[in-house]
């Protein structure tokens, strides 16, 4: 969960016998404290006329196109943002915006008519069921080797993921982006991100008490006995909301489980921080339920950008054309690799040079769970928010964020995701008999993300007396070693785009997303992905507006 994955107790465990003992933590009415809708009511969603004329165009609306937004219309710019996804500002005939993942329908998944939950046994049991298929929240995009894990609509990555919000050291900053002068990210750019994202740390003395929060120190007892550094994660979860959820004050959220498929309370995502800015202003679009598919130069300088636009089934109902003075690739690392690769190849952008499409990474990402003894419950209420890790990146190449499994019951299981130092590197390529983009990313290149995520783990087994988990992923199957949450790179800094994310072949086109960062930021990305498209545009505004 949260920066993990979902933990639904599925039907069939229930009709097993297992109490789910969700009811309860269900929550009650959607529309008190602090609710996503807020946001949508600065500006109406404007959907774009075909034929329209725009200064700036940011295609996606995630992490870096919504600093790209903020900071552009403030500077006097005109901005319309283009998502595939959905806007997230109603409620369904439940009065809830998001679903729970205990209870995943229409809203979960892009485009599928079976659920694919990261976490996909639970108990030796399979969990994932059918639903209607629908515009849902989470896309579980499948490549050739890895299924990559995607937010979809308003507000990106933001609307599913787990919120942590972390610095990377700085002493392992020079290998996250190496191009990049460390006095301004670490004295400007994070301190700027980590604010306007509204960025805390938990209370230690309400940690030390809270049962919600067992099975962290669970964790931490573990990884300190075996001598392993501890450490609070930063998050953008709303800490006090959090406490006022389990004195019972207002409805829950990630007290009852919410978190893959969209929190209804308490998390700051973009909708709540960046994105509500920027449609202060005035001056910022939206149009939901758009996706772009083809950028290509105009007369003038302009750009013609081509837009489908979606019903919540995925019918195209509209093609439409406009032009832009500016665009700016935001559609994240798959999103903006894919458009990039395609654009070069069908001849559309054939000056971006070849670059384009490498350096893609997963973060090293890679769960495991381990079975602890009966006298170390982990608690039957679990918080969907982490807010620890253990680290032994500088000794053993791995970041493990001590995740929670909150089913409702008990598991005496310890959850884990690791990022990892893994070296592997992937590149996207027009697949033309096939129409689309390929990622040779390969199966077996999760093989040293293991290796360094066992240096932690195995010590904490042998210490602890307890053995790995082997029913979380699969029958018998140890590592959740299919996927990823943090997909970085494809269009690299530096590399692909000039040392502030422009095409230098296109002057006014630019990428200010997770596509920069070549593969791995030694751990959760969307604070470097912040700063480091805070850094460019601030650059791009000076110097080229
Ligand atoms: P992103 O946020 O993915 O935004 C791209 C947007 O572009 C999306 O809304 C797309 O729908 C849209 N788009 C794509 N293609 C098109 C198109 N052709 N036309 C129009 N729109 C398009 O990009 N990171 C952390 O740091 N901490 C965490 O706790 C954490 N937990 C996570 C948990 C989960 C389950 C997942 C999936 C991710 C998690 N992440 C976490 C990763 C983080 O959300 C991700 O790195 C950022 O969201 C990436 O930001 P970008 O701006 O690159």
């Amino acid at each position: 969960m949260g920066d993990t994955t979902a933990s639904p107790v599925p039907r069939t465990v229930s009709r097993r016998g297992f109490i789910a003992g969700t009811g309860s933590l269900l929550g009650v009415a959607a529309l008190a404290g602090r609710t996503p809708a807020a946001w949508a009511q600065s500006a109406p969603v404007a959907p774009i006329p075909s034929g329209a004329h725009v200064p700036a165009l940011v295609i996606g609306t995630g992490y870096g196109g919504a600093v790209a937004a903020l900071r552009l219309a403030q500077a006097g710019v005109d901005v319309h943002m283009i998502e595939m996804g959905m806007a997230w500002d109603t409620p369904g005939s439940d009065g809830k915006i998001f679903c729970n993942t205990r209870e995943p329908d229409y809203r979960s998944y892009w485009l599928r008519t079976r659920t694919k939950a990261p976490l996909n046994y639970f108990l030796g049991f399979p969990i994932d069921r059918d639903i209607p298929r629908h515009t849902g929240i989470l896309d579980a995009e499948e490549f050739g080797g890895i299924t990559v894990y995607q937010g979809r609509g308003v507000g990106g990555g933001s609307l599913v993921n787990g919120g942590m919000a972390v610095t990377p050291r700085r002493e392992n900053f020079g290998a996250v982006l190496p191009s990049v002068n460390p006095d301004e990210m670490y004295n400007v750019y994070y301190p700027r991100a980590n604010a306007e994202l509204g960025v805390g740390v938990i209370d230690p003395a309400w940690f030390d008490s809270t049962a919600c929060y067992q099975y962290a120190r669970v964790g931490r007892k573990h990884a300190q006995r075996s001598g392993f550094p501890f450490v609070f994660v930063p998050d953008v979860y709303d800490w006090d909301y959090m406490k006022q959820e389990a004195a019972g004050a207002v409805p829950k959220s990630a007290l009852a489980g919410e978190i893959l498929y969209g929190n209804n309370h308490g998390k700051k995502s973009l909708q709540q921080t960046y994105l509500a800015r920027a449609r202060a202003t005035g001056r910022v679009a939206v149009s939901p339920l758009h996706k772009v598919t083809s950028v290509a130069p105009a007369s003038g300088g302009r750009y013609t950008v081509v837009i489908e636009q979606l019903s919540t089934t995925g019918a195209v109902t509209a093609t439409k054309t406009v032009t832009a003075d500016r665009v700016f690739f935001a559609a994240g690392s798959v999103g903006t690799s894919k458009l990039l690769v395609k654009l070069k190849a069908t001849g559309a952008l054939p000056g971006l040079n070849g670059e384009v499409g490498r350096g893609w990474g997963d973060n090293g990402n890679v769960m495991c769970g381990r079975a602890n003894h009966m006298w170390d419950p982990t608690g039957a209420l679990q918080s969907s928010i982490p807010c620890c890790g253990i680290d032994n990146w500088a000794a053993g190449g791995a970041f493990a964020e001590v995740a929670p499994l909150p089913t409702g019951i008990e598991t005496y299981a310890s959850f884990y995701l690791s990022i990892t130092n893994n070296p592997n590197r992937a590149q996207f390529s027009w697949n033309a008999a096939a129409g689309r983009v390929d990622l040779n990313w390969q199966a077996a290149w999760k093989q040293p993300s293991i290796t360094m995520a066992k240096t932690i783990f195995d010590k904490i087994n042998s210490k602890e007396g307890t053995i790995y988990r082997t029913d979380l992923f699969g029958v018998y199957k140890i590592w959740g070693d299919h996927l990823t949450y943090h997909p970085l790179g494809g269009a690299v800094l530096n590399k692909a785009t000039d040392n502030y994310g422009r095409l230098t072949a296109y002057p006014g086109l630019y990428v200010i997303d997770g596509a920069l960062i070549p593969g791995n930021t030694s751990v959760n990305p969307f604070v470097t992905i912040t700063a480091l498209a805070e850094r460019n545009i601030e650059k791009i505004i000076a110097t080229d507006l």
